[in-house]
Order: C-alpha cells, then sequence, then structure tokens
C-alpha cells in the first residue's frame, strides 16, 4: 500500500535537482501538486515547463496562504526548515517532508545510510563499488549523483546513500538497515545557529536504524540508540570484537577486523590516514550487509579515489600539484594538510579561500606552521583566513586561480607539494567544486 494518499495536495519546494525528482516522482503516480521557488528564474524551470507544462509553477518570495492549501511541503535541501515562511506554514499545521522521506516510505531494499561531514562520497562510492564487487544489484545516490527518488526500483538489491545534514532536516523516520554518521566536524555555519543544532540534523540519520556504524576517533559519530540495535565501529586504533582497525605485524600496517588482519595498507591507492579510517568504514558498512569480504578487499585494491579529493594532477620541476577542491571546510582541509604534509619530502604551498561558510579557521594555524611554505589566499573570505593564519607563514593574496598557481610555483622548491585545498566553498568565484577543481588542473597544464 502506497503511504501517500493520493487525494492531498502537495507543494515541491525548490526547482533544483531534488525538486525536479519530485516532480516526477508525483506525476509518474499521477498525485496533484504545485511548485515553488524563491528565485525568479531556478534552474530547472525551462525543464519543467517543457516536460510538465500542466504543474503550477510560483517564483519569487513564498507565500504562506499559498503553502498553506497544501497538506504537505516537500522541501528540497537548499533551503532551510528554518525558513519563516515554511515555519508559518507548519505552525497552521502542514507537515513538512522532503525526498528522503518519500523515498524511505517507498524503498523496498535495505539501505546503507551515510552522513559525516567529510569523506561521504569517498565512502559512499566505495560501499556502492564494493555491492557490484559482490553481485549485488545496488543503486548510490542521494546528496551525490543521482537523487535519491531518482533511485527508486523494484530491481534494486540495495540502496546506498550519501545523505547531507540539509536533505536529514526534513527526514522524519529514515529505517536504515545500517547508518553511520563518519564524522563532525564544523560546517555549513552560515545556515545553523552552532554545531549542536548541525549535530541534531546529522545524528536524524539513526531514527529507525536497525545496525549503526560508529567512528571510535570521533565522539561525535555516537548515535543515542538503545543497547540492543548493533553497533560496528571503525577507527585508525586497534581492533577488537566488532571493531574495524589497523594491526601491526613485523613492521607492516594492516586493516583489520577483531583480531584478523586483512590487507596491508600499503595495497590501498588512496593515501593518508583519513583513507585509512574511510576503507575501514566502508568494511563496517558492508560487513553490516553481508557483503563477503574478499569482494570488499579486492574493492579495495582498486579503488583509486574520486576525483578533486587529494588528486595528483601534474608534476613540474619536481613539484607535485593535488586538486583538494572538495575541501570546503576547514575539517576536510586540515586532513590533507597534515595526511599530505606528513607523506612529503619537502614543505607545502597550499591554496586557499572562497566562501567561508561563517567558519572557524583558527584550527588551520598550527597545520600551516608545521607543514607549509606559504599560503596563497583568494576568494570573498581571503582577509579572515588571513586574520586567522597571522603570521604562521608568508601569505599570498591573488584575485584568480591561475595567478595562484603562478605565485605558488614560483615559491615551490622541488620535492614540494602545490596543495589546492580552499577550506570554503568555491559559489563566490566559481559554479562549484568541479570548476574550481578543473581551472587548477588547467592552470598547472599551462605552467612552463
Ligand atoms: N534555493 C533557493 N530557493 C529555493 C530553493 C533553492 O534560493 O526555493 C537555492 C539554495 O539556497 C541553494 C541552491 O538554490 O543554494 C540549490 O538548492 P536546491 O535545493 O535546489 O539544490 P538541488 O539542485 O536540489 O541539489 C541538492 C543538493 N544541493 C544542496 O543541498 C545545496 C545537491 O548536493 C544534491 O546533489 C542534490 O540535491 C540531489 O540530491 C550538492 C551540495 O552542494 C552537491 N550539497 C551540500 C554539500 O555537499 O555540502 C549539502
Ligand atoms: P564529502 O562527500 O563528505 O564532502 P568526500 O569524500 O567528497 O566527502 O571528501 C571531501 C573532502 O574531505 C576531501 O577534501 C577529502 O580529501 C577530505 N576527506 C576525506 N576523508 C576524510 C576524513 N575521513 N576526514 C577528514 N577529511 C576527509
Amino acid at each position: 500500500m502506497s503511504l501517500i494518499a493520493s487525494d492531498q495536495f502537495r507543494i515541491v519546494v525548490g526547482l533544483g535537482k531534488s525538486g525536479m525528482s519530485l516532480v516526477r516522482f508525483l506525476a509518474q503516480r499521477g498525485l496533484p501538486f504545485a511548485v515553488v521557488d524563491t528565485r525568479d528564474n531556478p534552474p530547472e524551470l525551462a525543464t519543467l515547463r517543457e516536460q510538465f507544462p500542466q504543474v503550477e509553477v510560483r517564483c519569487g518570495e513564498l507565500d504562506v496562504e499559498f503553502l498553506c492549501r497544501a497538506s504537505e511541503l516537500l522541501i528540497s535541501p537548499g533551503l532551510a526548515v528554518a525558513t519563516p515562511a515554511l515555519q508559518a506554514a507548519a505552525a497552521r499545521g502542514v507537515k513538512l517532508s522532503g525526498d528522503i522521506d518519500l523515498f524511505a516510505r517507498h524503498a523496498k531494499a535495505p539501505i546503507v545510510a551515510i552522513t559525516g561531514s567529510n569523506a561521504k562520497s569517498t565512502v559512499t562510492t566505495l560501499v556502492g563499488e564494493m555491492a557490484a564487487a559482490a553481485g549485488r544489484k545496488v543503486a548510490v545516490g542521494g546528496n551525490l549523483g543521482t537523487p535519491a527518488l531518482d533511485l527508486l526500483s523494484d530491481e534494486v538489491e540495495l540502496y546506498v546513500l550519501e545523505l547531507s545534514s540539509f536533505q536529514l532536516e526534513t527526514t522524519e523516520q529514515l529505517n536504515a538497515e545500517v547508518a553511520t554518521c563518519l564524522n563532525i566536524s564544523e560546517d555549513h555555519m552560515d545556515r545553523y545557529d552552532s554545531l549542536a543544532a548541525y549535530h541534531l540534523a546529522k545524528h536524524r540519520i539513526f531514527r529507525g536504524a536497525r545496525q549503526v556504524v560508529v567512528n571510535r576517533d570521533d565522539a561525535l559519530s555516537r548515535p543515542l540508540i538503545a543497547d540492543q540495535v548493533p553497533c560496528w565501529s571503525f577507527g585508525l586504533g586497534k581492533p577488537d570484537f566488532k571493531r574495524f582497525g589497523l594491526l601491526e605485524e613485523q613492521g607492516e600496517k594492516y586493516l583489520a577486523y577483531q583480531f584478523e588482519a586483512l590487507l596491508p595498507v600499503r595495497e590501498l591507492r588512496i593515501r593518508g590516514a583519513h583513507n585509512q579510517s574511510n576503507a575501514l568504514a566502508a568494511l563496517a558498512l558492508g560487513h553490516a550487509v553481508g557483503l563477503p569480504m574478499a569482494a570488499m578487499l579486492e574493492t579495495l585494491k582498486r579503488f583509486s579515489g574520486l576525483a578533486h579529493r587529494c588528486q595528483w594532477v601534474g608534476e613540474r620541476k619536481a613539484v607535485a600539484y593535488y586538486d583538494d577542491s572538495k575541501a570546503t571546510n576547514v575539517g576536510a582541509a586540515l586532513a590533507a594538510i597534515d595526511g599530505l604534509g606528513a607523506d612529503i619530502a619537502g614543505k607545502l604551498v597550499l591554496i586557499a579561500g572562497g566562501d567561508g561558510k561563517g567558519a572557524d579557521f583558527s584550527a588551520l594555524r598550527a597545520p600551516v606552521a608545521r607543514f607549509c611554505r606559504a599560503v596563497i589566499l583568494l576568494g570573498r573570505d581571503a582577509e579572515r583566513l588571513a586574520s586567522a593564519l597571522g603570521d604562521a607563514v608568508p601569505l599570498v593574496r591573488v584575485a584568480s586561480l591561475a595567478e595562484a598557481v603562478q605565485r605558488a610555483s614560483a615559491l615551490a622548491q622541488p620535492s614540494d607539494a602545490v596543495l589546492l585545498s580552499p577550506a570554503c566553498a568555491s559559489l563566490d568565484m566559481f559554479k562549484n567544486f568541479e570548476e574550481r577543481g578543473r581551472l587548477f588542473a588547467q592552470a598547472v597544464e599551462a605552467l612552463v
């Protein structure tokens, strides 16, 4: 039985990727709905008008009276649930919901649900590839790639979803087979009043979870759940019963489960301690849904990482260039600076800056002082970064990414690495983090 009553009128709030997936979902089922977006010209407007000309669309400021004609508002992740017009509608009895809630009500196969401040895409992709290697019909998406509702199919045997705090804000009950919050560090402080509010949104992923996976190295990843819910854990320390971790045997470091060494760390193609943690997280999640260890380990040996995550993009005059454009928050940049800084013979020339989303950059000062030769600053929050870094290392202000790469190449010495790890979102200067990464690689290519 469908859990979505057919006689009720709904309003899709937001006409981006999620909004369009909601439109397709409702239209396929012949359910009545309209669409609103606060933007005058939302990105999918032309597509909607072409494919669903009969659907009413209202753009511009949200009209509470109109919203109150709906039984349920299906809110896109880009709009905060706290938006006054949405809250006004809720106060008058309209249900607030979102695409993930709807997905959970209709998914017939088990869900692996993954959130966290960093590593979501890496771990989601890994678990998806592990499941495919094990011969499962797996569908992977959510915040990454295909919107969740577009994945729904009776053929699917396992869903692997990357979920953002924005998507979880509207998720009442996910009922995942296994859920994890990989780590928590400050992000999206332009949307949340406090780290506690952000943490609360992320932890909604555990609602109704049948099993959970916890990061032993991050207390904030631990959910408040009943004792009888099976709990697996991962961390960079020694493993134990139901624990994934690292073991050292005859000077060789291994990924390990309980008391068994599984794979030498040097066989991983993804580098750095943070990626060992990611590999262990993926093993724990896969194990919880019964994926065979052999297929999971084969996947780990093959996987070379995703683009724009500490990705090597070239070498000039004995200086390596790394694109970590996906480091859109301080925690991710810290992992890259610590991980790469400890891995190379020379020093790092860091390129950072952009839209800081209200973050506190002070945690960058010590690792920058330790591992960097200089920092090249660009973007809207360059000066906020500069004051957080103080006189730790020389700072160079630039106006474009191409100029940043040129200045970095002039400063770098042989055996150094130039690292684009902005600790900021890209949207002040670029279409998205992918474009920022591509332009970085082009600028490296253009170096003589
Ligand atoms: N917006 C308005 N008015 C509206 C609706 C949206 O101004 O009425 C603005 C938002 O503030 C936002 C932008 O439009 O800046 C896009 O919002 P959206 O809800 O339309 O976004 P979608 O196109 O549906 O894309 C969303 C995710 N984007 C966000 O959460 C901002 C995509 O994640 C996700 O891939 C997609 O759903 C499918 O599930 C992107 C992202 O940046 C990659 N996510 C953030 C992150 O990873 O840090 C959370
Ligand atoms: P997300 O989808 O959560 O943004 P990604 O896998 O795309 O995660 O990685 C985002 C950024 O976080 C990249 O810059 C990457 O180098 C960094 N990162 C990856 N794993 C970790 C980790 N375990 N801890 C901290 N940062 C990480």
